[in-house]
């Protein structure tokens, strides 16, 4: 089985988590459970980005040494992932030893290399961007994304021969040998390579919090190219390379052009692919400090419940593109496609078999798959397309709400209509196979789902995506001892609390 490996990006701890960070780190999430569920040797990696200018003054303005900023900061993030069930298999800080080390031999490697020179470098700093800006995108003199002046720095400081991979990168990234997602922003990288590559300045003269460089002592590492070995220094043997960075689309240069040129210059393998994912504004406007809009997590916990708020993320608009979230969006999508259609489907099915065949899974004809569009899900997986993945799961709850409206079930009841098992069983088989689809994106729901359906141990365990056998497991036996729909000691249970109570 192929491994897979996915990152997030390091986020700044210039601030507390919000919902931008959110997003991203829950869909890395849910492709991590995925690959894990379907029996991929997997690794995910998100972890908090700490030298730099703009981390030494957000730092000051807190009245806090920037270590115990750091440290503050990185500990808000892991608890917010712990709280939304993140899975990382580690955490990496940029101010780790073992990440320092990393960045040292990776300099030092450039340094020998002759991959880097000296010289004097004149221009406009973006603190907040932490990166130079050419004239042409100054709106005003002011950054477009910050609205602030940028400052001007003379220095004389190491540079990176970007410019030697230009033909390189163009090339790997126009065959797909290194694929940038969605299409369109392949596209973009590709246009602003044609346009030419510059060298890049990769260290500072008087900057304090970063790491020193190797060869230089009087000199630190520019932060960003600091950040992208975190993708090296957290990944454990074997694992290199990535097969998905996921980030923002705001990002997308730094990790489609100078990354994988680093990565050429020191002779690593490439990612395989680099999603960017839109940005979104909140009821209209951008998410930010001064405007005052900006979301955080446990405002989403609060009120609609972890899992909810990880579909709802994902739910909100289409993965790749940009999109608007407010809070009367959410809740209308909270109670339609999860009060309404999921959790009333499971409760549906659920009160009819502790109604009519007394909690039993009944014994019945497959006369009907009614959870076959749900295999189409795989592939969907593979795009990172998780539009299709919940637009197919919401599918296929409605038409088997429609299935049961058509056979109604109550009638045969009333008639004694031995159809009844066999409508029963096949509703039963789809919510255990429709708890498996759900599990990367809701994985406690998912789980309650499984016990609803009288199954015992974690949904993690289960085979199904291996094999695509349905074995209902009876409660209390020991992982061998199976039964199959039918076996009479499988009682499913109705839950005292729906799966999403109904918001007003
Ligand atoms: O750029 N919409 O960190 P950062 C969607 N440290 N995604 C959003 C968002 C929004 N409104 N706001 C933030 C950095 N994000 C560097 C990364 S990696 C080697 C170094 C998400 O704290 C999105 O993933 O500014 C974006 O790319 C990231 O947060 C930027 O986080």
């Amino acid at each position: 089985m192929k491994k897979f490996y996915v990152t997030t990006p390091i986020y700044y701890v210039n601030d507390s988590p919000h919902i931008g960070y959110t997003y991203t780190t829950v869909a890395a999430d849910v492709l991590a459970r995925w690959n894990r569920f379907i029996g991929s040797p997997t690794f995910f990696l998100t972890g908090t980005d700490e030298h730099g200018a703009k981390i030494l003054e957000s730092a000051k303005k807190m009245n806090r040494e920037p270590k115990e900023h750091c440290d503050a900061i990185a500990g808000e993030f892991k608890s917010a992932w712990k709280k939304m069930n993140i899975s990382n298999d580690d955490f990496i800080r940029t101010t780790d030893t073992r990440h320092e080390q990393t960045v040292r031999e990776f300099l030092n490697k450039l340094y020998t290399d002759k991959k880097i020179y000296k010289a004097k470098y004149n221009g406009l700093y973006c603190v907040q961007c932490e990166r130079f800006l050419v004239d042409t995108e100054l709106e005003g003199g002011l950054c477009p994304d910050h609205k602030t002046r940028p400052v001007e720095q003379s220095e004389e400081n190491y540079f990176f021969k970007l410019s030697d991979y230009r033909k390189k990168l163009i090339d790997i990234i126009s065959d797909g040998s290194m694929g940038i997602l969605p299409e369109g922003r392949k596209k973009e990288i590709l246009g602003k390579l044609k346009l030419g590559l510059e060298d890049i300045s990769i260290s500072r003269a008087n900057l304090p919090w970063a790491i020193p460089l190797p060869f230089d002592e009087a000199q630190t590492t520019y932060v960003w190219i600091d950040a992208l070995i975190n993708y090296i220094s957290g990944c454990p043997q074997n694992f290199w390379p990535a097969n998905v960075h996921l980030i923002g689309k705001d990002i997308l240069w730094f990790h489609s052009v100078i990354w994988p040129a680093l990565l050429l210059a020191v002779g690593l393998p490439l990612p395989e692919k680099i999603y960017a994912h839109g940005f979104f504004t909140v009821n209209g406007q951008k998410m930010s400090k001064t405007i005052g809009n900006v979301i955080r997590v446990e405002e989403l916990t609060d009120k609609f419940g972890v899992d909810a708020t990880r579909y709802l993320l994902l739910s909100a608009f289409p993965f790749g593109t940009d999109g608007d979230f407010s809070m009367d969006g959410l809740k209308e999508k909270y109670n339609s496609d999860l009060a309404n259609n999921i959790g009333n489907l499971v409760s549906r099915v659920v009160t009819m078999v502790e109604k009519y065949t007394e909690g039993r899974i009944p014994e019945g004809q497959k006369s009907k798959k009614l959870w076959n569009e749900l295999l189409l899900i795989k592939e969907h997986y593979e795009n990172l397309d998780f539009n299709k993945i919940l637009d197919t799961i919401l599918k296929t709850v409605d038409s088997v709400n429609r299935y049961i409206d058509s056979s109604a079930p109550w009638k045969l009841a009333k008639e004694k209509n031995s159809k009844l098992n066999d409508v029963l069983s096949n509703l039963c088989e789809t919510l255990w196979v429709l708890a498996h689809y759900l599990y990367p994106i809701m994985p406690q729901t998912a789980q309650r789902i499984w016990e609803q359906l009288g199954q015992a141990g974690k949904i993690e365990s289960s085979n199904f995506l291996l094999d695509n056998k349905i074995v209902f497991t009876k409660v209390g036996s020991v992982g061998t001892e199976v039964g199959s729909v039918g076996k009479e000691e499988i009682k499913i249970t109705r839950p005292k609390i729906p799966l999403f109570p109904r918001l007003t």
